[in-house]
């Protein structure tokens, strides 16, 4: 195993998958209106890595024999309003890159970015309806959770004394609850038993949780070539993520100083390799990988019970590549 290439590889087995997924986001974000049609496909094709609709369609396959065709709208949508909480996400941080490109907010300005995000959720409602009340309630209640997950960390932006469990919240709000979402309105959709549900559920919930710690913990040691976005953001932001919660309450005197004037905006007068260093000394990337890897660990728990399908194995490999990402990708 070896990350990038194992989630590459992954990708390749579902080709198929990910190129409808694409053609029924651009069939679904044509208008008329030319300049914000070519905003929206510049978002889509700009790419990404398309988990959430891929767990929404691996979820409906365990959960009915209907094929995937059927599900791809909900899947569409899911993706749609990830998309459009990153626009937003990016003109909150006034950042420059996303997905290797410029981002929307830098290409064509904060109002039209607006814009073009609002224009992205109510595209992505109106697929979710498409599944009927009980489905569009999931996704609702997932971009409540979105919301309320950002304003939580907005609040507490520069609180060097957050809990891990306030942490915990946001991340769950912010990651977890919409991957959980995902698998929820796929098995609904399917009609799959109340323990393909939870189970399913359940994977996705921690998936997400290991995996919103794992880009937490990239955001500190990974290459920014690799990931496609700029590093040590959560500290140019003076946002409180796991590994610096650790690295705080670890530090000794001197190295939490480094750590605490960068996060109070000394961080570009402070070497990017000296920052890193109270993190590797600190244990807090071992600390932060280990408690990624328990989630990674109560996912695949989750499956048992499940019964045994190839879409079952994609869904054990994705889990195992979540945590492999942070070797590849530092
Ligand atoms: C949804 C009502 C509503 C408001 C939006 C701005 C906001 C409120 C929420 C943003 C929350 C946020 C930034 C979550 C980050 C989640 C996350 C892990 C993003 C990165 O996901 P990847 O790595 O991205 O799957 P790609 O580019 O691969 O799709």
């Amino acid at each position: 195993m070896n990350g990038l290439g194992d989630f590459l590889e992954w990708q390749k087995n579902l080709s198929t998958k990910i190129e409808k997924i694409n053609a029924r986001l651009l069939e679904t974000v044509y208008c008329e209106q030319e300049e914000l049609y070519s905003w929206a496909r510049y978002t889509i094709e700009a790419g990404g890595k398309r988990f959430r609709p891929l767990l929404t369609i691996l979820a409906y396959e365990i959960g009915c024999d209907r094929p995937y065709e059927s599900i791809l709208d909900l899947a569409a949508g899911y993706e749609l309003i990830h998309t459009a909480s990153l626009i937003h996400d990016d003109i909150i941080d006034n950042a420059s890159f996303r997905r290797g490109l410029p981002t929307l907010n830098v290409k064509i300005g904060v109002n039209n970015a607006i814009v073009v995000a609002d224009y992205l959720f109510a595209k992505a409602y109106e697929l979710g309806s498409r599944y009927g009340p009980v489905v569009s309630k999931v996704m609702a209640d997932a971009s409540t959770k979105l919301a309320e997950g950002q304003i939580l960390e907005a609040i507490n932006l520069g609180n060097l004394s957050l809990p891990e469990e306030t942490y915990l919240k946001i991340i769950e709000n912010k990651t977890a609850r919409f991957f959980a979402a995902c698998a929820l309105g796929a098995t609904i959709a399917a009609g799959a038993p109340e323990n393909v549900r939870k189970n399913l559920t359940d994977f996705a919930y921690n998936l997400g949780m290991a995996f919103q710690i794992t880009d937490d913990i990239l955001d500190i040691v990974g290459d920014q070539k690799k990931i496609g976005k700029p590093v040590l953001t959560d500290i140019r932001h003076s946002a409180i993520t796991l590994p610096i919660i650790v690295a705080l309450r670890n530090a000794s005197s001197a190295k939490r100083k480094v750590l605490t004037d960068a996060l109070r905006g000394a961080q570009d007068m402070i070497e990017p390799d000296l920052l890193r260093s109270v993190f590797i000394e600190t244990n807090a990337i071992d600390y932060s990988f280990d408690m990624a890897r328990k989630y990674t660990e109560k996912a695949m728990e989750s499956l048992r019970g499940t019964g045994k399908s190839p879409d079952l194995n994609l869904l054990m490999e994705l889990a195992m590549i979540v945590i492999e990402r942070i070797e590849a990708m530092s």
